[in-house]
This record gives C-alpha cells, structure tokens and sequence, in this order.
C-alpha cells in the first residue's frame, strides 16, 4: 500500500498510509544496500503485513535543513526580537525555496516585543517582499497563514527560537506541541522541537522542524540570479553578468536608482561568494 513517511525517529519510519491509518514500519535491508535512505515527507510504498518499507517513489524535491522531502510551500518563520531579525536567512530561504520548486511564504514572528520604530523598520522589508509577488504573513494573522494548508504539503523553516511550534499551538491548540524559552544570553532557542514531523491540519500536511543555526548554500554561483526575479532586467550582460562588479550592469545601476534596496542586493552578493559551487 502507498503512503507517505510522515516522522522517523531512529529506526522507526512512521507512515500515513493512504486509508487514512498511520502505522509505523521499519526500513527493508535491502534499501541500506541500495543506499536508499528516506526521509520524511517521502512517498513509499509499503508491506503492510511485515510493517516494512519496500520503495521510495521518485522525489519531486529535497532539502536538507530541513531534512524533508517532497512539499509544496515553506512557510519561512522570523522573530523581530529574540532571535534578531534576519534579512539574511529568509533571502537565504527564499533563494533555496525557489531553486527547489517550493514557494516560499515569509511569517514574521514577537512583534509584540519591538517597538514602533523597529516595526516601521519591519514594515519596509516585509513591503519589499510582497512588492516582488512574496506572500508574507505575521504569526497572529492565524486564518489566513491556516488558508495556506489547505490541500498542500508544507514544512516550517526557521532558528531555534523563532516560534514554528507556538504557532502551529496557536492554530490548533490540541496539537500541545512542545515550545521552548529562548536564551536572554545566546539570544537564541534551545533546539525544543527535535524531529521533522508532519501534521494534518485544515486539509493539508504541515511540518514543524527543529530550528538550526547555519545554513549552507549549495546552488552554483552563476545560477542564484535566475531565482531572483527582481533582479530579472535587460542587463547589457545577463545570462554571464553576476551583478558582482561588471561596468554597465544594469542590476548594480537597480541598486544605485534606490529600485532594488542595498540589504538584497547585499544578501545577493554575500550568497554569491558564500557559493563554493
Ligand atoms: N512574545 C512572543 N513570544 C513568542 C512568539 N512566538 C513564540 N514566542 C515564544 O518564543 C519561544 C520559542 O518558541 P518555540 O515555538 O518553541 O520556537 P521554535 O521555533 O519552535 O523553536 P525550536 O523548536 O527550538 O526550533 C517560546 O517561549 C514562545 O512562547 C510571539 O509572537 N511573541
Ligand atoms: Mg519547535
Ligand atoms: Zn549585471
């Protein structure tokens, strides 16, 4: 029977099979051999007599951090205080989404916590985002980020910290999904949450994820400027053009014009010499 690997916790692969049961099943010996190593979100087939897994379907795509296969939207979750505001991470996010197929949703996080000059400043990226087609909710706008679930199969992403759990608790308060306090010194979270796992929730499959704190790029170089579309103008160079130093670059003239704002160019820049692709 099909199904699909909703959590795994060491050897145990937890599966939502297609009648609506969830059992859970080991992997056969004979996938190690293969070198056949799922992970959650995958499709399987699966015996359900001996409770193994015989196949893993073809993947429509993967990440590692998450480590989850196989999803339509990531919901990318930021805190404004504690974890810091990050332009960085959610272009990083929104970078490796793109390159994967999966459209990337931005939630910002503990507005509650800043004042109203740091949610003006807030205001201007989460603008910017919406400007160039992003969708980008904060984390108390519950009904329409639950609008999101619905019939898709979607992962959350973010720090340790951050509040993926909490928000997830907030939208149904039955999943009593552990949440953790964040460190007033290392300005981070505890790594509350420990295994990738799906829910259902408003006809759809949600991930929470454990948070984490780096994130590496594995795009090549010359190829991040083709997920960024608003970037995508007749420069005199495109296609070989990085936008990096080229005299004439019609992007870095963007920059300049005040029409691409210096943090995602700068974010840009950064991820084009973070790549060792
Ligand atoms: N003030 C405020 N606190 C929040 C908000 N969202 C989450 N928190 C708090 O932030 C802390 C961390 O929340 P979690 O939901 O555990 O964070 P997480 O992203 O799941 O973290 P990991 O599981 O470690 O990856 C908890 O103490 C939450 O109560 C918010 O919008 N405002
Ligand atoms: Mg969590
Ligand atoms: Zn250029």
């Amino acid at each position: 029977m099909n199904g699909k690997i909703v959590c795994i916790n060491k050897f145990i692969h937890k599966v939502l099979l297609d009648n609506g049961e969830t059992i859970d099943t080991r992997t056969r010996g004979k996938l190690r051999q293969e070198h056949v190593y799922p992970v959650v979100g995958d499709n399987v087939i699966v015996d359900i007599n001996k409770k193994t897994i015989d196949k893993v379907l073809p993947r429509k795509n993967y990440l590692e951090r998450p480590l989850i296969a196989n999803i339509d939207k990531l919901l990318i979750v930021m805190s404004t205080s504690i974890p810091v505001f990050s332009s960085y991470l959610i272009d990083k996010f929104i970078l490796i989404a793109k390159y994967n197929n999966i459209e990337p949703i931005v939630i910002i996080t503990k507005t509650d916590q800043i004042s109203t000059n740091e949610k003006n400043i807030i205001n201007k990226y989460v603008n910017y985002y919406k400007s160039i087609g992003i969708k980008v909710f904060f984390n108390t706008d519950l009904n329409n980020i639950k609008k999101e679930f619905e019939n898709s199969v979607v992962s959350l992403c973010g720090q340790t910290g951050v509040g993926k759990s909490t928000l997830l608790n907030k939208i149904n308060p039955k999943l009593k999904l552990k949440t953790g306090e964040v460190s007033e010194v290392l300005g981070r979270g505890k790594h509350t949450t420990r295994l990738v796992e799906f829910m259902s929730l408003n006809n759809g499959l949600i991930a929470d994820t454990p948070g984490f704190s780096s994130l590496e790029l594995n795009i090549p170089k010359k190829e991040i400027r083709f997920y960024y579309d608003d970037f995508d103008v007749t420069c005199k160079y495109n296609r070989s053009c990085l936008h990096i130093k080229e005299d004439g670059c019609e992007v870095i003239k963007l920059v300049n014009d005040k029409k691409i704002p210096r943090w995602r160019y700068d974010n840009y820049v950064k991820f084009v010499e973070e790549s060792k692709l």
